[in-house]
């Protein structure tokens, strides 16, 4: 059976303001694989939703998706890269927003590179993703925001919620000048403070925004890759892609593992597509 495709991404390519794909790939995954699978599960978990979205007073059939399917599943890494930057380079040069449902985080880099230079990247990770290379590989999720880094620049790259990172990526994170907001800092501070300080950081207009589900607390999505208790709670997350709405050109989701769900990782991360599908539906009306 064909995976559906997102709920209410019925759009034509043509009209689609926001173009949706899947990227079924877990190759590089260090922990508990699977999330090739998350396309479909987060397709699936889309339909639990009303189209009508009670918190903006809108619906969402108002805001022109289209869903492009899922790309082939790649083999080595770099096949990866270059698959989905083309597709996603397609999306960017006529005008639409991608957003990209993974598989793993190393998606990310390989979506950003399908950008101008001159964007700023957000994400919410409970890992900092800083190594150079993780088992011999560049491209592993474990080296997102350091490729990431490597288009935008280091000064350009923020993630929040981090509470995880090795010695060696706390040795080059200050050599480099990387700036993070700890999970610690935001369960002081607010979101909205880390938020801020996240844009004033990157001092970008435009945002990228990548998503980790591990940087939600496991109690709440507890099917990922990588799990780190103390995390963010889900109206944290819808918070900060309510703030980025006005900025977003790009967005990701990543690294959820549906062997592991009852569910409500699917649920939560196809809520936060439709957080973020709304939110620039609304800042662009
Ligand atoms: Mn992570």
């Amino acid at each position: 059976m064909a995976a559906p495709h997102f709920a209410d991404a019925v759009a034509k390519y043509d009209a689609a303001r926001i173009a949706l794909f899947g990227v079924p790939y877990d190759h590089t995954c260090s922990f508990r694989g699977g999330s090739r699978f998350a396309p479909r599960a987060i397709r699936e978990a889309s339909y639990n939703f009303e189209t009508y979205m009670m918190d903006h007073q809108r619906d969402l059939l108002d805001v022109p998706v289209a869903d492009l399917g899922d790309t082939p599943a790649y083999g080595p890494t770099v096949d990866m890269v270059a698959g989905v930057t083309q597709r996603a380079s397609d999306i960017v040069g006529a005008g639409k927003i991608p957003i990209v449902i993974g598989g793993e985080h190393s998606l990310a880099p390989a979506v950003v590179r399908a950008f101008p230079k001159d964007i700023g990247v957000l994400g919410i990770d409970a890992h900092l993703d800083f190594r150079d290379s993780y088992l011999n590989d560049s491209w592993s999720h474990a080296c997102s925001a350091r490729r990431i880094a490597d288009h935008v620049g280091v000064e350009h790259i923020v993630y929040l919620g981090v509470r995880s990172y090795s010695r060696q990526e706390r040795e080059d994170l200050e050599r480099l000048g990387l700036t993070y907001v700890s999970v610690y800092d935001i369960h002081d501070r607010g979101m909205t403070w880390g938020a801020e300080r996240a844009l004033k950081a990157v001092n970008r207009d435009k945002i990228y925004l990548t998503v980790d589900m591990d940087g939600v607390d496991p109690a709440y999505a507890p099917a990922v890759g990588n799990p780190e208790p103390f995390g963010l709670s889900p109206f944290q997350v819808k918070t900060l892609v309510g703030m980025l709405a006005p900025h977003l050109v790009g967005m990701d989701l990543n690294e959820v593992s549906p062997a592991w769900d009852f569910g409500q990782t699917a649920l939560l991360g196809a809520r936060l597509i439709r957080e973020a599908i709304m939110g620039i539906g609304e800042a662009r009306a």
